[in-house]
């Protein structure tokens, strides 16, 4: 029985999120707001359909895929790169391969408690994220 991240979760802590901005290549201005934003994740999982959306007051970002099932993903408003990505389990994680220009690029999520867990790379930096029930 896999873990369910179904919910609504409110970002509590974000470590080394400018690291991963500057390594994705976004502009000065642009993670000067970005890193005063405390995103909200609304996640379903259906099965193996999965829906991520991660809202803010800046910028929205809807990700929709079948785990185990490689998919284009175009990074609209983040960094806009195309990438092919692929979501697989590795035992109780959710483990995101994104596979495009940007070195080792790609995502991790866990359960630790009642807080959703989050740790995004790319080439050598890793942003920590942990969320909590809205
Ligand atoms: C770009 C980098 C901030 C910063 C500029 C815009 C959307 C796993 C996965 C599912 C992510 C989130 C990536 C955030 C990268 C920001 C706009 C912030 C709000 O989540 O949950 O897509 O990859």
């Amino acid at each position: 029985m896999p873990v369910d991240f179904s919910g609504t979760w409110n970002l509590v802590s974000n470590d080394n999120f400018e690291g991963y901005m500057v390594a994705l290549g976004i502009d000065f201005a642009t993670r000067k707001i970005a890193k005063m934003l405390k995103p909200q994740k609304v996640i379903k999982q259906d099965g193996d359909m999965l829906s991520i959306h991660t809202t803010s007051t800046f910028r929205d970002y809807m990700l929709q895929f079948k785990i185990g099932e490689e998919f284009e993903e175009d990074n609209k408003g983040l960094d806009n790169r195309k990438c092919k990505s692929l979501v697989t389990w590795d035992n109780d994680k959710l483990v995101c391969v994104q596979i495009g220009e940007k070195k080792n690029r790609g995502w991790t999520h866990w359960l630790e408690g009642d807080d959703l867990h989050l740790e995004l790379r790319c080439e050598n930096q890793v942003c920590k994220q942990v969320f909590k029930r809205a």
